[in-house]
């Protein structure tokens, strides 16, 4: 095959239509990478299995050479892009619920920080799950997101850092709430592909969670505590 021949997407079979989406990502695709979400959508893949197999695992890759200098900021945010656009054929499959209301959390990137695909991809997973979302978007100060905690009286509170030099932030918002008192009244979850469990608890969140399936199960799980919690107290 020349160079120059054009690679058919829906010639290919899944597990290359996948790799070739890795690749295609990798080159920031967007409309590419649109295609091949549905492909595979129409081909009967579960959302999830499109985001986490294509998506996700095509940003780790991109992740990976971006670290080792062989990819700049430019093509990452070209990559990012596509990546946002495949998401945004899934999150309607993804936020389509018909279960009752969970809770409502509020959920934003933290101060200095603007990396938003995990914390997007969150957002998209809790509401899939019946949980309300206010999104702050990126770069948070403390102060937004007290204040939208308030304002919106929701019961989690979920910040996403990306940076080693940022998440340390992640305690500044925890030692704010307790300074004010309202420590306890909020279920706090952090997560961003540095932190780990051991950061989770010195930052004093209830819980670290590693991807977005965990963040679910983990609100789902500590706010059927705090139910029991109530109605037991
Ligand atoms: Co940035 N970047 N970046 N970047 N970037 C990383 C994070 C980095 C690890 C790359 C690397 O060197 N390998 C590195 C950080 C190194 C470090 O801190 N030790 C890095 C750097 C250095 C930078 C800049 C400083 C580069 C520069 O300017 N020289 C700069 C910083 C800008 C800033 O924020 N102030 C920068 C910029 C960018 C772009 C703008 C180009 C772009 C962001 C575009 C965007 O988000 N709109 C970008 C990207 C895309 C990345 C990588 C490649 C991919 C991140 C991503 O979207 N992953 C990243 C490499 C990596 O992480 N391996 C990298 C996919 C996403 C689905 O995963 O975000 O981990 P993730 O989210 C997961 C979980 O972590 C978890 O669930 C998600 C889904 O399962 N999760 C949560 C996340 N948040 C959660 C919140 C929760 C719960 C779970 O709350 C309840």
């Amino acid at each position: 095959m020349s160079e120059e021949e054009e690679i058919i997407l829906s010639e290919l079979p899944d597990d290359e239509l996948v790799l070739q989406m890795h690749d295609d990502l990798y080159d920031g695709l967007k409309e590419e990478i649109v295609e091949g979400t549905q492909l595979l959508l129409d081909r009967g893949w579960e959302p999830y299995d499109v985001l986490t197999k294509s998506l996700v695992a095509g940003m780790a890759i991109v992740g990976e050479d971006f670290r080792d200098g062989i990819l700049f900021v430019p093509e990452v945010l070209l990559a990012a892009n596509a990546m946002k656009a495949g998401m945004g054929i899934l999150r309607p499959l993804l936020i389509e619920t018909g279960a009752p209301k969970l809770g409502k959390m509020v959920v934003g990137t933290v101060k200095g920080d603007i990396h938003d695909i995990g914390k997007n991809l969150v957002g998209m997973m809790m509401e899939g799950a019946g949980f309300e979302i206010v999104d702050l978007g990126i770069n948070n100060p403390v102060e937004d997101y007290i204040e939208a905690l308030e304002k919106e009286d929701a019961q989690i509170l979920g910040m996403s850092a990306l940076l080693t030099t940022t998440m340390p932030y992640m305690k500044v918002v925890v030692d704010t709430l307790v300074e004010k008192g309202i420590r306890d009244d909020y279920i706090v979850l952090v997560g961003g592909a540095p932190l780990n469990e051991e950061f989770g608890k010195a930052v004093g969140a209830d819980a670290y969670c590693r991807d977005a399936a965990v963040a679910v199960e983990t609100a789902k799980e500590l706010m059927a505590r705090k139910h029991n919690t109530h109605a037991s107290g």
